[in-house]
């Protein structure tokens, strides 16, 4: 495993590179062309400058969180070959510059959704937060106004204001599609990127719908093993896998993830781990990574992927903000340095006891 940091470029993020760079054992970031909209070509000449400064800096680019997929190739609209087609230019692009992963997500409208983003811990540190109760109060045409003064200014992907001032013709988009149809869009669109991905061994890895349910009667389909599964074995190819997202596939409680995770031996890209502490099933926080701050038992998450030989990048998720770090939500440097530092703890101690 290599432990990586997500990194959103210099023009996003608040976290420096330096910084990173100092983490013990974080050797790489995963990073994305923040200013592309869905459907827009990468070129090889703006992938090759984002890698020269991280790599200047003594990392490595380890992956792309995420290369977005457009509304076009979700609702499988008459677009969508175009779309597909430019994908697969940036696909190719990213290939020359040698970067083999591609995180993306599927999930139509709204990206993640939390109704906090600064919720209060009993020890003053803030994190991220989710109640059914909120979301089910709110017209999600106001989704984002309800939370637009927590983001510390920064702009949150999946969350740019641009997007969300058209969520009505969004929701319009999406009104005919159910389950079943955006599994069929699904497999339309890796069905044609698939002889890209072979031809230069790209593996992309899909991020879980976050919360692991539907939201606002929006169909949501990678949420849980069984689903995962169809999707895998719909376009059966090493290449079509998945981002473990721990934190993602954990908000559903009935998701037993060490499980899920042996179940998904070679196909596991890329992994996300972090904790969550459940206050009820429906109402959850991002908690610190040590286990006993939250619900989920970390050790067994890492030694789940350490038994399934998973060797690709790692990374510590959403943090808490603390120390009074004024950052994006979730993407401060401080906790997800600690997160970094428990998680490797975790693994060598795995490692040698199995030795
Ligand atoms: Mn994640």
């Amino acid at each position: 495993m290599e432990m990586t940091l997500r990194w959103y470029g210099s023009n996003f993020d608040t976290v420096p590179l330096w910084k990173i760079r100092q983490i013990p054992g974080v050797t790489g970031v995963i990073s994305s062309l923040m200013s592309k909209q869905p459907g827009e070509v990468w070129t090889q000449e703006e992938i090759h400058a984002l890698k020269a400064e991280i790599e200047a800096a003594g990392l490595r680019l380890s992956g792309i969180e995420s290369v977005n997929v457009s509304d076009a190739i979700k609702t499988g609209s008459p677009d969508r070959d175009k779309d597909i087609a430019a994908y697969i230019e940036t696909l190719e692009n990213l290939a020359k510059e040698d970067i083999h992963l591609v995180c993306y997500n599927f999930m139509p409208v709204f990206d993640w959704t939390r109704t906090e983003l600064a919720r209060v811990r009993p020890d003053g540190s803030t994190v991220l937060a989710y109640t059914q109760e909120a979301v089910d109060a709110i017209d999600p045409a106001n989704m984002f106004d309800s939370i637009k003064d927590q983001t510390n200014g920064t702009i949150m992907p999946g969350w740019e204001p641009e997007r969300l001032a058209k969520v009505k013709e969004l929701f319009d988009l999406y009104k005919d599609i159910d389950d079943e149809k955006l599994f069929e869009n699904l497999k339309y669109f890796l069905e044609a990127i698939m002889p890209t991905c072979d031809k230069y061994n790209i593996n992309m890895a899909i991020h879980p719908d976050d919360p692991a349910w539907s939201v606002f009667g929006l169909p949501r389909i990678i949420i849980n093993k069984k689903n995962i599964h169809r999707m895998m074995s719909m376009v059966d190819n090493p290449h079509n896998g998945v981002t473990f997202c721990s934190g993602s596939y954990g908000t559903n409680l009935e998701n037993d993830l060490p499980d899920m995770i042996r179940s998904l031996k070679g196909r596991i890209h890329f992994a996300h781990v972090r904790n969550l502490q459940f206050h009820s099933p429906t109402n959850f926080e991002e908690s610190g990574h040590l286990s006993s701050d939250g619900t989920f038992d970390m050790y067994e998450i890492m030694k789940a992927l350490y038994d399934i030989g998973f060797d690709g990048p790692v990374r510590p998720d959403h943090g808490r903000m603390i120390w009074d770090e004024v950052a994006m939500p979730g993407y401060g440097l401080y906790d997800r340095a600690l997160g970094a530092m428990y998680l490797q703890g975790l693994l060598e101690a795995i490692e040698k006891s199995n030795r």
